[in-house]
């Protein structure tokens, strides 16, 4: 008995790979066929209305290829980029790494399916606290990648204790329904709460279990008065109705009784186009499925250059292409590698080379970033992309 997971080393040893790759390299081998190739890994369209992305899950492409005969680039992790741009090359003997396509694709399209997801809510919550709740949507073995992705796109937060562990952080949480119903009472179960848990958790009772929430928010902030963070709304979605309106109401309830400092959180079918319609009042958000379900980043890996030729399939652009970025705006430009690099941005800003050295024969050559320093990364260029 066990979880339905591969292990560690089954993935780097190429046990995750779709069948017709080992059938293929047994071919070529069979038939003395050894050719040096280019392939590179692109998205051809981003998922509906999406105009940008975030890339992720670079380190977990090193540690699958680390040791293997190749030669990999890449665009550091947490580049913003568009469809048709080619994120990662790897340059090596086909048959040497031809298993490896699945794993490496599986990689990047999801993590940076969820980076991107989590970049486009922090980017409509602007300076608000946006929390990844999402793992209980997924398998548990996947929760730790999934808010890795989440918080690099920005989330301010996880609520998982393994996934915090890995990034460095504090896990954040509030209360469960269940603690509410089995003392009987929120404004019980709060007190207990605040009795019983250390100082420095931030105390957000949830109060949408019994009653309604206008007056629950209210009882909470009599109970616990300065101490009190947020009250959390999961309000069903059977009772949901106007949410904005209830938030609204909750507010003005709150401040004319002087707990303008109790914030307002909220749960429960939460994506970028909700937080932006209720963020002139809400003050933090928890989000989960539309996190852990993100659409994925449909990157196809093709090769472009066979010895040294250019060469592609139809429907994609042969030869090795670099992509330079502008630092103002983000614009992207795709250029054929040996090309020069272009001059000034229609805005005026400069351009940087993106596609970087990660591996030289099996050698990871270039320094991984913190996740906290990804995040930075993405957090410097919300403000500038495109809006949701
Ligand atoms: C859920 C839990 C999750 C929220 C909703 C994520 O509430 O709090 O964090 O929702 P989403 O997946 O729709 O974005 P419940 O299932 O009521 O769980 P609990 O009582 O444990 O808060």
């Amino acid at each position: 008995m066990g979880f339905n997971i591969a292990s560690d080393d089954e993935i780097r040893s190429g046990k995750v790979t779709d069948v017709y790759f080992v059938r293929t390299v047994r071919t070529l081998l069979s038939a003395g066929i050894r050719k040096r190739v280019v392939m590179e890994v692109t998205a051809s369209s981003l998922p509906d209305g999406y105009k940008w992305a975030v890339l992720a899950g670079i380190d977990e492409v090193a540690h699958l290829l680390e040791g293997k005969p190749v030669n990999v680039d890449c665009m550091p992790e947490g580049s913003i980029f568009h469809a048709s741009e080619p994120v990662l090359r790897v340059e090596a003997e086909y048959t040497d790494f031809a298993i490896f396509e699945t794993p490496l694709l599986g990689l990047l399209c999801q993590a940076s399916g969820v980076a991107t997801k989590a970049a486009r809510c922090k980017k409509a919550a602007g300076d608000k606290l946006v929390v990844s709740f999402g793992a209980r949507r997924m398998h548990p073995a996947l929760a730790p990648m999934i808010d890795r992705a989440a918080f690099i796109g920005g989330c301010d937060g996880v609520a998982v204790i393994k996934s915090a562990e890995l990034l460095g952080i504090e896990p954040v949480g509030t209360m469960p329904h269940a603690l509410i119903i089995i003392v009987g009472d929120m404004v019980e179960a709060l007190k207990l709460f605040d009795e019983f848990v250390e100082p420095g958790v931030r105390r957000t009772a949830l109060i949408d279990t019994f009653g309604d929430e206008k007056f629950e928010a209210l009882r909470a902030a009599e109970a616990l008065g300065e101490r009190l963070y947020a009250v959390r709304f999961d309000t069903p979605s059977s009772r949901r109705g106007n949410l904005l309106a209830l938030l609204k109401e909750t507010r003005w309830e709150l401040d004319l009784r002087g707990y303008s400092h109790v914030k307002l959180f909220v749960s429960g079918g939460l994506d970028e186009y909700e937080i932006k319609r209720l963020n002139e009042v809400a003050d933090a958000y928890g989000v989960g499925t539309s996190l852990s379900n993100a659409p994925v980043i449909n990157f196809a890996m093709d090769i472009v250059e066979v010895e040294g030729e250019p060469i592609a399939k139809r429907g994609k652009a042969s030869g090795v292409k670099d992509v330079y970025q502008c630092v103002e705006c983000f614009r992207n430009i795709v250029v054929p590698a040996n090309r020069s690099a272009p001059k000034k941005c229609q805005c005026g800003g400069s351009f940087v080379k993106l596609i970087q050295p990660l591996i030289r024969d099996g050698k990871l050559v270039a320094e991984l970033p913190s996740p906290a320093e990804i995040r930075e990364r993405v957090m410097k260029a919300l403000p500038r992309l495109e809006e949701i």
